[in-house]
């Protein structure tokens, strides 16, 4: 707790205006929505190395459609925590301002609230055609799998997958933002998936705040480590911020 006070300290006696914030899927544990590291089991005992790539696609798109459809089933019964919802609070301030950049698919900063979040993966509730290349919002079950594209196509999930590019624009955005922000907040990650760990790298002038239970191999490079969990301190850190905004 002794690290949470010392962040809300420095909030206070600095007043930070332009706040980022990287989020992984940490912050929606608290949610029921399974970590992929942690000892919460991952996804049906399968590993997303194993079946999120373009190889086990290729190989077996039934499967991998099996595996995403039961996670959307899981994902689509999950709400927003106190950790999503204070986020979204604080970037109703006009006198902040805030961005939330996510590795998360599960579309829960969305549904708090949150406005403009860069989703770095991609998210469970898009799809895209294989052929075309559109994408299109499919958030109710599929009626039978794997599902096709009104041109015959398959789809797949509009998803980053292990050893594809993300979108440069996501993050050239993410880098802009980070490099001006004033504080970050790094939220539930385990820091080993990149491009999106090496994000707090483009850090420039800010402060940073780690915000996990865990240490990770982000915390010797963070400003503040606070071993809680983000319902817990997430709400605490935005009452501070707000508290002290004008
Ligand atoms: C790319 C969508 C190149 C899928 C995901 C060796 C070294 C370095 C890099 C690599 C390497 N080998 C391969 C790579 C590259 C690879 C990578 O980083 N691999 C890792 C595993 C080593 N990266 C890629 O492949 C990326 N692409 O590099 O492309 C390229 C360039 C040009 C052209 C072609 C190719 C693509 C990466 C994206 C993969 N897709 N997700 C899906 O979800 O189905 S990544 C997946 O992991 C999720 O998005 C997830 O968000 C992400 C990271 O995991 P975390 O979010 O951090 O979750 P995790 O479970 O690990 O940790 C949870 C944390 O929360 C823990 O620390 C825990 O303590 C904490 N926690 C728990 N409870 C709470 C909590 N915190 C707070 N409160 C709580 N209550």
């Amino acid at each position: 707790m002794e690290q949470l006070n010392d962040a809300v300290s420095w909030i206070r006696s600095n007043h930070p205006r332009r706040i980022a914030v990287l989020t992984g899927a940490g912050i929606s544990a608290e949610s029921g929505v399974p970590t992929f590291r942690g000892s919460g089991g991952l996804w049906k005992n399968f590993r997303a190395e194993d079946l999120a790539t373009p190889e086990a696609f290729a190989r077996d798109a039934a499967l991998v459609w099996e595996w995403y459809e039961w996670r959307r089933s899981l994902v689509r019964d999950c709400a927003p925590n106190a950790a999503h919802t204070a986020l979204a609070r604080l970037a109703q301030h006009d006198e902040l301002e805030v961005s939330v950049i996510t590795q998360n698919v599960d579309g829960l900063h969305t549904r708090a609230g949150s406005i403009g979040t860069i989703e770095l993966h991609g998210n469970l509730f898009r799809v895209r055609c294989t052929r075309e290349e559109t994408t299109q919002e499919a958030t109710a079950p599929f009626p039978s799998l794997p599902p096709l594209c009104a041109c015959g196509a398959l789809l797949r999930p509009d998803i980053v997958w292990f050893g594809e590019a993300l979108e440069p624009e996501d993050i050239n955005r993410a880098v802009e933002l980070i490099s001006h922000a004033d504080l970050l907040l790094i939220i539930g990650t385990s820091g080993l998936v990149y491009p999106a760990a090496g994000l707090m790298s483009s850090l420039q002038r800010g402060i940073s705040m780690e915000i996990n239970p865990d240490s990770t191999p982000l915390s010797t490079s963070c400003d503040f480590v606070i071993e809680e969990t983000a319902s817990r301190a997430v709400p605490v850190i935005v009452d501070a911020i707000l508290e002290v905004a004008q």
